[in-house]
């Protein structure tokens, strides 16, 4: 019998792409959930060229609302989407996908989404009643680990998943402005819901919003599944295979969900910090300061190699990791700009971490030195974002912009890269890196900076200061600047940054635990989210500064995990046992 073979032809998934931020992240996703050939759509043309063979379509978007909106717009693309989804073809939104969906947005003030819900998104509020009661500021934007905690089908509460979403795992989100549930969002909720749409809703502090929707062919998240671990890789596969229904029980993977109901609604989030540079071979190796000397100690004073950049953030990515952070403290001189040796690092690690990736070291305008070229910021970040991060972090030039923006009386040009990245692919996209050193001083009048009153006498200065301020410093502590860490924040979140990485050049690597002081001195003044970096040495470390009133945003952690003497769930774990609400997940069983 002639047995007629089939040709075998693999799923194709067709991407929507205006250059929106990290897509690499998302096809590196669908690669690793399954044997997909992958297919980008840029413009009216390559729909018309591809629109008969789509049968799967996503549409994320990153960023700017307005700037992701103009470019659908600009490329003749509305129509075609709008079209593909009156033919009842799948398609998935993703964050700014999502949003452009609905009607309109605060961010930008007159650009008209495609309106398939009269829902108009707006930004979370900083002065949350919720958070006032404690004395603290809701960090807006929105970053971190959440649940969804309501699913409705036909505006009934359902314990069913929706497409993989459940209401005990934990999903990441990065964004400042949301479908909040205003009286006048949930009555158009309710018509909507009785005309067969969807939700998943979330809370941010004592805000509620939609975090998914659903209606016939289309479905789309406010968070990145992309970027949630293993349950957002599930969720994507669901839409990808069409399994919209399912129950909680056989799809969620958070081990012992948390017990703690944090006032945000976030979990403690924890991040993984690895210190690249090139040695003296000139091999990029995980290296790790003590005090930011990262030479190793007696006469050899060779670079301290702890590993591989992508083998240790990948292990640490399995071991549970929220975050990855590579922090390049090398500045290759001499290499065209798009041979960055870090580009390709970010490439290879963006295969297999599916949460997000932070990348600093050089990030500001650099011109080529083999073509002359001048690359902006932006075009440096765009080159790192097109190769797998999700925010670059900034360190020694935003000194010189925050010290420019004094001098000039806080004026903002829209010159400096902390806010042309912002204005391009949002604020939650750029890290501010600080690198502080404690600077004693009798009298606050001492200084123009913010002090901190030292309370433990034992921590006075040498000379029996009792105060002191933390002055930034620049090119990874050799350079000391007269601009104190929180000036340096505050002036920073003006300018439009998204987050703060705290270091304390005082803490690094000597496993004594956080700068507490230094922590509650900058959180309790920015509405940004506040990670603390420098000094964890045990789980310990980090319940102590989870507990601070200010309410930090993260922890970070490098020299413990590097060492081995911890993996990233141990510390997960040891949080959970003092009752802390942390992100467990069990093995990537896709
Ligand atoms: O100035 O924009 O080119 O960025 C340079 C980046 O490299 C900055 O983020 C800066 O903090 C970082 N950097 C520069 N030199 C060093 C160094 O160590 N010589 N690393 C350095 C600073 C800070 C954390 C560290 C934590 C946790 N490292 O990454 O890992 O302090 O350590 P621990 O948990 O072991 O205590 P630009």
């Amino acid at each position: 019998m002639l047995l007629l073979r089939t040709p075998y032809r693999m799923a194709t998934v067709y991407i929507i792409d205006v250059e929106s931020g990290n897509l690499q992240s998302l096809e590196n996703a669908i690669r690793h959930i399954g044997e997909y050939d992958i297919k980008y759509i840029r413009n009216a043309d390559d729909f018309a060229k591809y629109d008969s063979e789509i049968s799967t379509l996503l549409f994320p978007g990153v960023g700017n609302y307005g700037h992701f909106v103009h470019e659908i717009h600009s490329r003749k693309l509305a129509a075609p989407i709008k079209s593909y989804i009156g033919s009842g073809r799948a398609l998935m939104g993703i964050c700014v996908g999502l949003q452009a969906l609905l009607e309109s947005s605060e961010e930008s003030a007159g650009v008209a989404g495609l309106g398939y819900l009269r829902l108009p998104l707006k930004k979370f509020n900083p002065d949350d009643a919720v958070y006032q009661d404690r004395r603290q500021r809701k960090a807006v934007p929105h970053i971190g680990w959440n649940s969804v905690n309501k699913i409705t089908v036909e505006g009934k509460e359902t314990s069913d998943t929706l497409y993989g979403i459940n209401t005990i795992n934990k999903y990441y989100f990065v964004h400042s402005y949301a479908a909040l549930l205003t009286p006048e969002a949930q009555e158009q909720i309710a018509e909507s819901s009785k005309n067969g749409w969807e939700f998943a809703f979330t809370r941010y502090g004592s805000e509620h919003f939609i975090a998914a929707i659903s209606y016939g062919n289309f479905f789309a998240t406010q968070f990145h599944p992309e970027k949630s671990g293993v349950a957002g890789l599930r969720v994507l596969k669901a839409f990808l295979t069409g399994n919209k229904r399912g129950s909680t029980t056989d799809t969620a993977t958070q081990v012992n969900p948390g017990i703690e109901t944090t006032l945000s609604g976030l979990t403690r989030r924890i991040i993984a910090c690895l210190d690249v540079r090139a040695n003296d071979a000139g091999d990029l190796v995980v290296t790790k300061g003590d005090q930011y000397d990262v030479r190793e100690t007696g006469d050899s004073r060779e670079v301290r190699n702890l590993g591989k950049p992508v083998e240790l953030a990948t292990k640490y990515y399995k071991q549970g990791a929220d975050e990855v952070t590579f922090l390049n403290i090398t500045s290759f001189r001499n290499l065209p700009v798009k041979d960055l040796p870090m580009l390709a690092v970010l490439k290879e690690a963006a295969k297999n971490i599916f949460v997000p990736l932070t990348v600093g070291g050089g990030i500001k305008s650099m011109k080529d030195p083999v073509s002359g070229e001048v690359f902006s910021a932006t075009e440096v970040a765009h080159l790192y974002f097109r190769s797998g991060a999700d925010k670059v972090s900034i360190g020694s030039d935003a000194v010189t912009i925050a010290e420019e923006y004094y001098k000039s009386g806080k004026k903002k040009t829209g010159g400096s890269s902390i806010e042309g990245i912002s204005a391009t692919f949002g604020a939650q996209a750029v890290v501010i890196s600080v690198d502080p050193r404690r600077k004693y001083v009798k009298s606050p009048s001492d200084t123009t900076m913010e002090t901190i009153e030292i309370t433990n006498p034992l921590k006075y200065g040498p000379d029996g200061e009792r105060f002191c301020y933390y002055q930034v410093t620049s090119q990874g502590g050799r350079k000391t600047h007269e601009l104190g860490a929180l000036e340096l924040c505050l002036a920073c979140e003006d300018l439009g940054a998204g987050e703060i990485l705290l270091n304390s050049i005082d803490h690094d690597g000597l496993n004594s635990g956080y700068n507490l002081e230094l922590v509650q001195q900058v959180k309790t003044r920015v509405s940004i989210p506040v990670i603390a970096s420098s000094g964890a040495g045990k789980p310990d470390h980090f319940q102590e500064v989870f507990e601070l009133d200010c309410g930090i945003d993260a922890a970070l952690g490098a020299g413990l995990f590097h060492r081995g003497e911890y993996e990233v769930n141990d510390v997960k774990r040891f949080l959970q046992k003092q009752g802390m609400d942390v992100r467990l997940e069990g093995e990537d069983t896709l």
